[in-house]
């Protein structure tokens, strides 16, 4: 298992956050079926994941542990399945959510504009439970393909629905595997200080 640091973490900070009980941390990915989202929880955590999950219920599961200034972090990660039928049990498996990965596969445009559904939803749940939004960050998988997406439509893409964030992956190259879970970590954990 490779080893997850986020720096310029203060113990102060990390005394706040253990009392506020936040060192469980649930992250999950939203998008269509197919774009990788649980081959990329695979790739990240080293896991075999439980097929059973997908089957029955259209979830993946994973959890990973993370040392940030020698304290443990537990990551959690869901991988809500792709198809709409799902999205009622989704719902319910939202709840505590910190952190979202809107995933998008760069070799299939449509399952980018897609996700519009997916950040709309989420953010729609997440108001009307009056909790507070996760941090979001737009994940683009399969780079090992020629991507589609030209730069002009990505930022108005992400224009249209305020994410500030990108990052491009493959689990095939292993490349970017821990990175979009390693910033959201760093998101939940020290805020968002870098961007005005
Ligand atoms: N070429 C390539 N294929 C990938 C990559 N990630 C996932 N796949 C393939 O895409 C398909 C769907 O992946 P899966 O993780 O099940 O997607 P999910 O439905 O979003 O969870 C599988 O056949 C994967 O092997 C990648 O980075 N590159
Ligand atoms: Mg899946």
């Amino acid at each position: 298992m490779s080893a997850v640091t986020v720096k310029k973490l203060s113990d102060k900070k990390v005394k706040e956050q253990m009392n506020q009980g936040r060192f469980f941390v649930k992250i999950a990915l939203l998008g269509e079926g197919g774009v990788g989202k649980s081959t990329l929880l695979k790739a990240f955590t080293d896991q075999t994941l439980n097929n059973e999950y997908e089957m029955t219920l259209g979830i993946d599961f994973a959890i990973k542990k993370v040392n940030v200034d020698s304290q443990k972090i537990v990551l959690s990660l869901w991988d809500f399945g792709g198809q709409k039928q799902f999205w009622s049990i989704a719902e319910t498996f939202l709840t505590g959510t910190m952190g979202i990965a809107y995933v998008y596969d760069v070799a299939n445009p449509l399952s980018l504009f897609e996700l519009n559904k997916w950040i709309e939803k989420a953010r729609e749940f997440f108001s009307l439970k009056g909790q507070k939004s996760p941090y979001e960050l737009l994940v683009g998988t399969k780079i090992d393909f020629e991507n589609k997406i030209d730069e002009e439509t990505l930022r108005e893409f992400m224009d249209q629905f305020s994410l500030k964030e990108h990052i491009l992956c493959s689990s095939v190259l292993e490349h970017n595997v821990e990175e979009p879970f390693m910033r959201l970590l760093d998101l939940i954990v020290n805020g968002r200080k870098d961007v005005c």
